[in-house]
Formats: structure tokens, sequence, C-alpha cells
């Protein structure tokens, strides 16, 4: 398996995030890939490659170009405003909700950080934009490895990107990495391409990237919104608008579902996989089910990680992985690295 990843998306480093009324240490920490890649490295699968160069047309073929442009420049817009910014995280703070508008472009920064955003949880740092572009340029290069013909490929992103929509981020995510993956393998002729999430969270910029089309399935297994973020999408009735509908699935699970209730999802999604005939899959890698995650709610232990791996590579198609949550630091390598081995021997 094929796996990218760049040392400078750890400049992506967010300091803090509001959690309850107060500035809590962030989960998504650059620690997280390092464990990834020590137990790849660990367990001999193979070489770690750096990203291939990509055009930032892959970027906005999915993403508007004035959010593009706003997080490109964000963070020297941010110090510009203030040196001593310089020494802490940019936040949001308004947003432009229900009887707002949202067609005028404010000249201000904060009013433009809350347009482009939905939360206060997701910091904007010195090393986002370029992290988030080597990230995606990792989802981008994994399509690109199934398209020389890999079985499989494994995208190892941070920051994580399924919360990201077109022009919007949120969820620690800025560019919607498994997004960009997909619409590679659309743009190099493969006809239709279905994404699986399993990340903890519902994949909200995911869904809504393809929520009117029917050449992109996105099928997600999650935490139910009723109690779990992101709170506003994600439910079941949720079916996709005008041609993309029948080509969305939620199978939302209420909080402290285990492995043998939670496989059945899974077994649900890649039914819906296989009846929509996809020529590649992209799986949106969240290890946030883990019993351990310190926000989050499922019961999987590591050792069911390797049965994912093999349910996932029965499925039988060209596969690239791209990794989002998972935040028990110091379990996620060997999560991630048992659902990769586990679709290798399965495969
Ligand atoms: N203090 C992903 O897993 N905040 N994003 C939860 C924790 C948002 C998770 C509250 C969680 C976003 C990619
Ligand atoms: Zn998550």
């Amino acid at each position: 398996m094929k796996v990218f990843y760049n040392d400078r998306q750890a400049l992506h480093h967010g300091k803090v995030e509001m959690f309850r009324g107060e500035l809590v240490p962030c989960f998504e920490i650059p620690a997280r890939a390092d464990y990834v890649l020590a137990e790849w490295r660990a367990r001999g699968l193979g070489p770690v490659e750096t990203p291939l160069p990509m055009d930032d047309d892959a970027i906005t073929r999915v993403h508007a170009r004035r959010y593009v442009d706003f997080i490109a420049g964000a963070w020297d817009e941010w110090v510009a405003l203030d040196p001593a910014n310089a020494q802490r995280d940019a936040f949001p703070s308004y947003w432009p909700i229900r009887t707002f508008r949202s067609d005028v472009l404010p000249s201000s920064f904060a009013a433009r950080m809350g347009l482009f955003s939905y939360d206060a949880g997701s910091p904007l740092t010195s090393g986002t934009w370029v992290a988030a572009r080597q990230g995606a340029a990792c989802a981008w290069s994994a399509a690109q490895a199934l398209l020389q013909g890999a079985r499989s490929a494994f995208a190892l992103t941070r920051p994580p990107g399924h919360h990201a929509g077109a022009d919007f981020f949120g969820g620690y995510c800025f560019l919607n990495n498994a997004a960009i993956a997909v619409q590679a393998l659309r743009d190099a002729g493969l006809a239709r391409v279905a994404v699986l999430d399993i990340d903890y969270h519902h994949g909200n910029g995911t869904q809504a990237i393809f929520y009117d089309r029917a050449d992109v399935l996105v099928a997600s297994v999650h935490g139910d919104p009723h109690t779990e973020y992101p709170y506003y999408l994600g439910y079941a009735d949720e079916r996709g608008e005008g041609a993309g509908r029948g080509f969305n699935l939620n199978l939302p699970l209420p909080r402290g579902t285990g492995f043998d209730r939670w496989r059945q999802a899974l077994d649900q999604g890649l039914q819906a996989v296989a009846a929509f005939g996809a020529d590649a899959l992209v799986v949106s890698l969240g290890l946030d089910t883990f019993e351990g995650d310190p926000i989050s709610g499922f019961g999987l232990q590591s050792a069911d990680y390797l049965r994912v791996g093999e349910d996932l590579a029965r499925a039988g198609l060209p596969t690239a992985f791209v990794f989002e949550g998972g935040y028990a630091v110091a379990e996620v390598g060997v999560n991630a690295v048992n659902v990769l081995q586990g679709f290798e021997q399965g495969a």
C-alpha cells in the first residue's frame, strides 16, 4: 500500500480550542500523525512517500475560489490586525446564520472568518494553509496511485477534512481531502466513486459537497447527531437531492454503540457501495470510534480495526484511505495501521 505524508503538515499546530467556555489544549495535534508513521514503520509495511506536486485546480474543483483565497491569506491578515496575534491562534467570533447575508464579502477579517466557518473549535495557525494544502496533496496523490493501478493507498492527512465544505472550515478541517480525492478520480474518467465515512462524527462537508450528485455515493456510519457533533446534519432521512436523490446514506448510531452493532452498519454501507457499482472507494478513516477516544462515544477496541480492514477489502475495489479523526493519540497509530494491515491481509 502506498502511503503519503509530508512533514510540513506538522506546521498546522493549534494550541487551544474553545470548549465549554474555556480554551483547552487542542485534541487535533501533530503527534497524531507521528504515531501513525511510527506504527507503519515499526511493522515494516513499506516506504512513506512525499505527495506529488498538485495543482490548485484540484482544490478549486471542490472548494470555492473565494474560500481558498481566504484560507491561504488568513494568517497574514490575522497578524496584520495586531503583531501580538502572531503568538495566538485565530478564531471566529461571528457567524451569519439565518436572516444574515452571505453573498456580501465584508472587508473585516473577523466577519470573513465567521462567514467561512461554523464552529469555534478549529484554530487557524501560521502553518494551517501549508499543512492543509500538503494534506490535500496526499489525498490527491492517493487518487493518482489508484489511477496508476494500485489496489490501495493511504493519505495520512492532517489537518483532517470531512467537516470542511465547499466554502467553510470547522471540526478541525480546512480542505476536504476525501472530496478532493473523489473529484480527482472522477476527473480522470472513473464514472462512479463511493465515499465510506467511518469517522465517529458525521462528515457534513463531504455530504454537502456531493449532495446533489448521482456520480458520487456518500455513505457514513457515525454518532447520532441528536447528541453528537456536528448536530445539524447526518440524520437518516438525508438521502440526497435533485439528481443526487438516493446517493447519500446516513447510518447514525447511538453513543455507546459497540463493535458488533457498528459492524452491521458498516455492512449496510458496504452493501450500498456494492449496489451503486462504484469504480473506486474512498474511505474517510477516522479512528475516533475507539473506546478510549476522549471526545467520542463508540466502543471499538484495537483488534476490531483489523476486522474493519478485512471487511473493507471484501468490497474488492481500488481503495484510497484518507485519515480523519482519532484523538486517543497514543493508540491512534495502532488502530489506523490495524485497518490498513487488515485490508492488505484481506485483499
Ligand atoms: N471539545 C474530526 O474528528 N468538537 N473532527 C468536539 C470537543 C468538534 C472532530 C468537542 C469535534 C470535531 C475530524
Ligand atoms: Zn471525528
